[in-house]
């Protein structure tokens, strides 16, 4: 079975989570819209999403073709995968406890969107660089800090074994490592600042890279770099140094 994921074609965005599951347990998956030519793949995307036909329409991409499923929201195609994919736990509290972790990571991807659309996501950021200026400093200087540290803290009470959960690999730690990766290209400075308190976080991210699969996709040609059409953005005047 062949997965299809739908998502916008530059960048990397919030599919890039889904991306990473994907290849981490080696699924065959198509990503439509690139495979689509650019301007083509992005057509196709929005018309599926208006696709009538469609009872369980996505609101937004990403969203994940299994078969007869239609799967949005990346939180909840991480919990089909992770669940089909050994990427999760298989008792209850353990898979509510990856989701839960999934979503605080949604929070967090969410508010670093915001600090380049603080207004609206209608306006450009040029159009919104005073308020941006002013949340930038909130989400550096209190909210990564806030979100970073409980995972640090999260590690630190897991079971030994260096993942979220202890032994074993989650989704919700290749998520993890995506959102150090973010922070970094977004936000340097900050990120260099608060590192040496998240030594745990920073182990898994490098415990990731470090992955076979997660390694041969990062070198690939699969792996889109950042840029500033995606979630994080480097601004560099939202992080100075
Ligand atoms: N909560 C959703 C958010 C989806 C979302 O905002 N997708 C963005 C791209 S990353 C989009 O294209 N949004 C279009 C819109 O909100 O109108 C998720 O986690 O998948």
């Amino acid at each position: 079975m062949t997965y299809q994921l739908h998502y916008w074609p530059t960048i990397q965005g919030r599919g890039e989570f889904v991306r990473l599951a994907l290849e981490e347990v080696g699924a065959a998956y198509v990503d439509v819209a690139r495979n689509g030519g650019a301007d083509g793949g992005e057509r196709a995307l929005m018309a599926d999403m208006g696709d009538p036909a469609l009872d369980h329409p996505p609101f937004a991409p990403p969203y994940l073709v299994d078969g007869d499923l239609v799967i949005g929201q990346t939180a909840n195609i991480l919990l089909h995968l992770g669940l089909r994919h050994g990427l999760a736990p298989r008792d209850e509290a353990g898979r509510l406890w990856v989701n839960q972790l999934q979503l605080t990571i949604a929070d967090l991807v969410a508010e670093a969107h915001d600090v380049h659309h603080p207004v609206g996501l209608g306006l450009y950021y040029e159009d919104q660089k005073a308020e941006a200026a002013r949340r930038a400093e909130e989400f550096r200087t209190q909210r990564m800090k806030k979100f970073l540290g409980w995972f640090e803290t999260v590690l630190a009470r897991a079971p030994k074994g260096g993942w979220l959960t202890g032994t074993a690999l989650t989704y919700a730690d290749l998520s993890l490592f995506q959102t150090v990766e973010g922070l970094r290209y977004a936000f340097p400075h900050a990120m260099k600042r608060l590192e040496p308190k998240l030594e745990r976080v920073i182990q898994v991210r490098d415990r990731v890279a470090e992955r076979p699969n997660i390694r041969a996709y990062l070198a690939s040609d699969r792996r889109l770099a950042f840029n500033t059409e995606g979630i994080f953005r480097r601004y560099p005047e939202l992080d100075p140094a």
